[in-house]
């Protein structure tokens, strides 16, 4: 029951090694390491089918993927966004040259506040960036209405959104473009990478080209681009790692039942309704630690964390409280106090297939005492 290995917020999913051997005797065979390789194909293909999208481009990381979406669009000037959530959603914006615009959240959802976004554009606003946070889809049609009316663009940091669906779809459908991370802590991996779901063949064109120097032929170079590739040996896992989708997106749903379950009735913790969502992929099992709560968050944090527990406080601090975002005008707590108040009480547990009934019922036994 008590085990002593530690328990982590997650763990990366990794099939049988041996499964991995055939791509890598292939790899090894063809000598293709990079640049767009048949793993790459085959893995946009297979991605755009698993998640019902048109258009992928695939990435070496979401971070560079998100800064590239922005090039894409040619944002310039200043981007709502939110302030809950990993800093490398606002670092995209300043690695382009654009000033952040943080606007509150609502607490429901945990995602952008459709409702006080309007207040926050300007004459300068270009683009909402906002995050579909734990993979709980944000408010996307109200925030199209809002883009139509003021001419903007939506960028959508959908990192954490693998495989939603809203509205019989693809949440990835939403908005001009969405970005995902395959880092080793997300649903689906490929040890590192990321990917912009877009919906044209130009708008792909132009991604694809920007994440390649922005090259269109060996000696025809257009536009100032990076290296945002994708190896052969990430696509390669990707696709193996596609194969299991299946086995993880169930393991993962009985964990978080078992804590729905668990956690039901205990006076201080809230269960955000995503957490209870047939349509979740729960990527993420947030709780809040309120008031009522005989500890407070921090407290429980290390309660857990002297037991074996390595759950994680995502996303306090606020992007808001770093210290190179601190000072601009937006990120004063009045203008935040739904997100203040949520990052003082959210904790992350751990969640990821092959964590055991036992650790859970541990994790659970640790919030009752
Ligand atoms: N936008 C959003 C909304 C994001 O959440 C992220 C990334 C991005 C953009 C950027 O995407 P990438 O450029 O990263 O593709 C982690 C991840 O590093 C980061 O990818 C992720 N968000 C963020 C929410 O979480 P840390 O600093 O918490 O990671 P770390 O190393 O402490 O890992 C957490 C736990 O996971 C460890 O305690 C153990 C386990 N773990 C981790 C790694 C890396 C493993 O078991 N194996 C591993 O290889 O940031």
């Amino acid at each position: 029951m008590n085990s002593k290995k530690p328990i982590y917020v997650t763990q990366p999913y990794l099939p049988d090694l041996k499964e991995f051997y055939p791509y890598l005797e292939a790899i090894w065979e063809s000598k293709n390491l990079t640049n767009g390789g048949i793993f790459h194909q085959q893995l946009e293909e297979e991605l755009c089918r698993h998640l019902g999208v048109k258009y992928i481009s695939l990435f070496s990381n979401g971070t560079i993927a998100l800064v590239v979406a922005l090039q894409a669009l040619g944002i310039k000037g200043e981007v709502i966004t939110t302030p809950y959530s990993f800093v490398a959603t606002t670092n995209s914006l300043v690695w382009n040259g654009i000033s952040p615009v943080f606007s509150d959240i609502e607490p429901a959802s945990m995602n952008l506040d459709p409702e006080k976004i309007e207040a926050a554009i300007s004459k300068d606003t270009q683009a909402i960036l906002p995050v579909h946070c734990y993979g709980s889809p944000c408010h996307v049609e109200r925030i199209q209405e809002i883009a139509n009316k003021h001419h903007l663009k939506i960028i959508y940091d959908a990192s954490h959104a693998f495989g939603v669906k809203i509205n019989g779809q693809s949440l990835l459908n939403y908005g001009d473009l969405s970005t995902l991370s395959f880092h080793a802590t997300k649903i689906f991996n490929t040890f590192e990478g990321g990917a912009i779901i877009s919906h044209s063949a130009e708008m792909k064109r132009r991604i694809d080209q920007l994440k390649n120097f922005g090259f269109v032929d060996e000696v025809t170079v257009v536009e100032s681009g990076i290296n945002g590739k994708m190896s052969e040996i990430n696509a390669a896992f990707g696709l193996l790692q596609l194969k299991h989708m299946p086995e993880i997106y169930a393991e993962r749903e009985s964990v978080a039942n078992i804590y729905n379950e668990g956690l039901k009735n205990i006076s201080g913790i809230v269960i955000p309704k995503d957490n209870l969502s047939q349509t979740s992929n729960h990527s993420y099992y947030p709780i809040l630690v309120d008031k009522k709560f005989p500890l407070s968050r921090d407290e429980l944090y290390e309660k857990l964390k002297s037991n074996g527990i390595f759950s994680r406080r995502y996303f306090y601090p606020l992007i808001s409280e770093f210290p190179m975002y601190k000072n601009i005008p937006s990120s004063t707590s009045s203008n935040l106090p739904v997100a203040l108040r949520i990052a003082s009480e959210i904790l992350c547990l751990p969640i990821y297939p092959g964590l055991s009934k036992d650790d859970i019922s541990k994790t659970i036994n640790l919030l009752k005492s």
